[in-house]
């Protein structure tokens, strides 16, 4: 099989597309490879004002795809969170910073690690190497870690990200704050976003114990905006819970300037699981934990420790 297809999460973030978008120009100068950069879903708001900014295209719509082909996960290794085109026998390398938890029949490349972003992770393999990243490469990764890490603040930042920050920055030469701004403007903006979208432009599936847990996130700069409709947010929770048999449901809205995250509790399961994990009041279907932004590093291992019991 030569084709190799790049390939991020559903419900694709900015990290995602730019971690495929980059990978093709490490597929050719670091592997020696062709690749084709592709996205499983459409993009959010974030991502578009990147590309948009950046003057980059967007990556192919892998639903376009035909045939077999080799595949290179970036961003994710959950099944759930798997493009349903990726054939899982054909996945040949993963290159991710999530808890690693993909089985394969046969050896693959694989490189995880703890760091904020994948987008990190890929501008590392090059610094490795002593590879030249292209001026439009190095924008883009900045974008993505910037994006993961919420401008550096998220827990889940390491010292290697800030240095890595500064380092794309040498050639991308980028006013950071202002771009972080706009990006964090648009990450924030409803215009043309459904309560639909809403909830699924951030939604991931997780295996915790034996049930089957959905987490989305809104991460906004304006928390009022969304809680607005948090009537509608928290009827469409209950019929998609029930529609994809999900054991529980989550909804979290964060607070990226405060630094906090309002935790939407559809049903007592929900309840019951948050009051024993995260412990805090739950007031008008909704409970507050003061510092908690990250899903990755705040809320899927606790939740997951308590439903492997
Ligand atoms: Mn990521």
């Amino acid at each position: 099989m030569n084709k190799i297809v790049i390939i991020g999460h559903k419900n694709p973030d900015t990290d995602s597309i730019v971690s495929a978008i980059v990978g093709v120009e490490l597929f050719s100068k670091v592997f020696g490879k062709e690749a084709l950069a592709c996205r499983a879903g459409e993009l959010n708001n974030e991502t578009k004002f990147v590309l948009g900014e950046i003057g980059v295209k967007a990556p192919v719509d892998i639903e376009t795809l035909t045939g077999d082909f080799s595949v290179a996960l970036v961003d994710h290794n959950e099944a759930g969170q798997i493009s349903g085109k990726v054939d899982c026998n054909n996945i040949d390398y993963v290159i991710d910073h999530h808890k690693f938890s993909l089985k394969t029949e046969a050896p693959i490349f694989c490189a995880t690690q703890y760091i904020g972003s994948t987008a990190s992770l890929i501008a590392k393999m090059f610094f490795e190497k002593n590879i030249a990243i292209s001026e439009s490469g190095c924008k883009l990764l900045l974008a993505g870690i910037l994006s993961d890490t919420l401008n550096l603040t998220s827990p889940t930042t390491t010292e290697e990200d800030r240095v890595l920050v500064s380092k794309l920055n040498e050639t991308a030469k980028i006013e950071i704050d202002g771009f972080v701004a706009g990006m964090f403007a648009a990450k924030s903006s409803l215009e043309g976003i459904s309560v639909s979208e809403i909830i699924n432009l951030d939604y991931k599936v997780f295996e915790m114990g034996t049930l089957k847990v959905g987490i989305g996130v809104w991460e906004t700069t304006s928390p009022a905006s969304v809680n607005e409709k948090q009537a509608a947010i928290l009827k469409e929770l209950v019929i998609k819970k029930e529609a994809e048999k999900m054991d529980c449901l989550f909804f979290a809205v964060i607070d990226i300037i405060k630094q906090n995250c309002q935790l939407y509790l559809i049903g007592e399961a929900e309840k019951k699981l948050a009051e024993k994990v995260f412990g805090g009041e739950i007031e008008n279907e909704v409970m507050i934990l003061p510092g908690v932004v990250s899903r990755k590093k705040q809320m899927v291992p606790q939740l997951t420790e308590e439903l492997s019991r």
